[in-house]
């Protein structure tokens, strides 16, 4: 089969996560337009500077890097807020603030992305190039990103000082914050095939992605809705770490066949190079140590040839079961009714299962 032919067939079996369809489109839309609000407030309010320039800056970098991702993560907190909420009898509820927090939200893991682009020496993100790579950017867009993430936490201090957990919620930001760092740290420093392991990648995975993926959402949706009660921290913790390890394996498969991905060439350790490594033959294995991590077309076509080979996509079948029955099992662990009856509805919606 050809690499086009072999890419189709694996995204029509990986769901691609900008299909997570988990708010209501009223919802979606009233979330998207609130960004109008969002860019006001940071620019306009002497929020960050009373320099028009740095206004101005600020205005360019949020609506290039910010907007127009999947936002998964916005989705998740403010259908896990709204779970909540509604459960606990405060149907019709607005959701304004909830809305507020997950920009913030999709505002830190935009900051780890512009930044993250860079240490990947990748070219485009959400179908345009990465930020840095625009001409009369470059390097400044280290300074672009924590301006980012500074005015974060300003969003934050206006929308929620008085917030009974606005401690906590600060505090959540802050843990996510080193973890995603300590993750992208692992992610560095693997960067040599002899030394790839499944241990290693999932920690990896746990620290950069699990974190901020579905432990950062559900959490600051608890805490929002102040029901901190529910302990779903200690005892959903297995749930968010193996959805977000399935949330990375998705990505490194989409960084090899539908993205413009930069993964064989940079040498990552990823869910595919783990997997062709465990199946292949002395001669392919050559092959593969000889070629990954090289940046050559011949090289990367090489390791996609046998990633195709080995059909690959019919393991991620196998992961996606294996994902879903872990899940299960860590669901029945959790005891009180509302948390599990949360967690059951985000965990089948993120692995595709649920109508
Ligand atoms: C994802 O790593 C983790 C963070 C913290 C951005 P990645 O480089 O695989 O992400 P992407 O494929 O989106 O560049
Ligand atoms: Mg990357
Ligand atoms: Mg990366
Ligand atoms: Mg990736």
């Amino acid at each position: 089969r050809t690499l086009t032919q072999f890419a189709n067939s694996i995204l029509k079996k990986t769901r691609n996560p900008s299909s997570l369809r988990i708010l209501s489109e009223q919802d979606t839309e009233q979330f998207k337009s609130f960004f109008l609000t969002i860019i006001e407030d940071l620019t306009n309010h002497n929020l960050i500077s009373s320099i028009d320039e740095v206004n101005d800056r600020m205005g360019q970098i949020m609506n290039y890097c910010v907007s127009g991702g999947k936002q998964v993560r916005p989705s998740l907190l403010i259908a896990a807020y709204k779970f909540i909420r509604t459960e606990t009898g405060l149907v019709g509820e607005s959701i304004e603030d909830a809305i507020k927090l997950a920009w913030c939200l999709e505002m830190m893991a935009s900051f780890f992305l512009v930044l993250d682009d860079i240490l990947d020496n990748s070219e485009k993100r959400r179908g345009k190039l990465c930020w840095y790579k625009n001409e009369d950017v470059g390097m400044n867009a280290i300074n672009d990103a924590v301006l980012i993430q500074m005015g974060l936490f300003e969003l934050l201090k206006k929308y929620f000082i008085n917030h009974k957990f606005y401690q906590q919620i600060v505090d959540v930001f802050l843990v996510v914050n080193l973890k995603t760092f300590v993750g992208q740290t692992l992610d560095c420093n693997s960067n040599n095939i002899s030394t790839f392991s499944w241990k290693k990648f999932n920690e990896m995975c746990d620290n950069k992605t699990g974190y901020y993926t579905y432990y950062f959402p559900i959490v600051l949706a608890m805490y929002l809705a102040e029901r901190a009660d529910l302990q779903l921290q200690e005892k959903a913790f297995d749930i968010f770490m193996e959805l977000g390890r399935f949330y990375q394996y998705q990505n490194d498969y989409l960084d090899c066949f539908s993205k413009f991905g930069t993964d064989i060439e940079e040498g990552k350790c990823t869910w595919l190079i783990l997997s062709a490594l465990e199946k292949a033959s002395p001669k392919q294995k050559n092959i593969l140590e000889k070629n990954y991590g090289k940046c050559s077309k011949e090289s990367v076509e090489k390791i996609k040839n046998i990633y195709i080979e080995m059909n690959l996509n019919n393991s991620f079948d196998d992961q996606l079961e294996k994902t879903k029955d872990k899940v299960n099992a860590h669901l029945k662990k959790i005891e009180n009714s509302l948390s599990q009856r949360m967690m059951r509805k985000l965990a089948l919606v993120s692995l595709g299962y649920e109508t």
